[in-house]
């Protein structure tokens, strides 16, 4: 166990639909630290960048043009375990089998409109603070 920071992303439909402040609730009383926020709008060659390990994808385009399509609120993220309690608190990808209890679980029901990202691994974390807080 170790300390870690995060990225999260309250993607596009997790702002449109007003769940900002319950999501961010949800990570500061599970007792992580806010260490940055931000309201953006992702540029194009960012969110490329952010998802170019699903480059081959045939999701990819779609995802990209979703991610760009309105603003988002990258969280970073700070505790023991950040990473993986943050995994565990979105829930599986797709919201149609997402655990009750879970954001996605709890807040959809769509697979690629699945309110929130984070990253997955430390040196994902690594690279997409870098990405995102420069
Ligand atoms: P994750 O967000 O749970 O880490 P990834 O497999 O890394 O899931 O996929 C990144 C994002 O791409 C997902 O959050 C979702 O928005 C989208 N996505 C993944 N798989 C599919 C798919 O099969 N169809 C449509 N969108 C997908
Ligand atoms: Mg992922």
């Amino acid at each position: 166990m170790s300390m870690e920071t995060t990225l999260i992303i309250v993607k596009p439909d997790g702002v449109q639909r007003g769940l900002v402040g319950r999501i961010v609730t949800r990570f500061e009383e599970k007792g992580l630290v806010l260490s940055g926020m931000k309201f953006m709008q992702i540029p194009k060659e960012l969110a490329e960048t952010h998802y170019a390990p699903h480059k081959e994808r045939k999701f990819y385009p779609g995802l990209v043009r979703f991610m760009t399509s309105s603003p988002v609120v990258v969280l970073a993220l700070r505790g023991i375990n950040a990473i993986a309690i943050c995994r565990k608190m979105m829930g599986a990808t797709f919201g149609s089998n997402a655990e009750p209890g879970t954001i996605r679980g709890d807040f959809g029901v769509s697979n690629s409109f699945n309110l929130i990202h984070g990253s997955d691994s430390p040196e994902a974390a690594a690279k997409e603070l870098e990405l995102f807080f420069k």
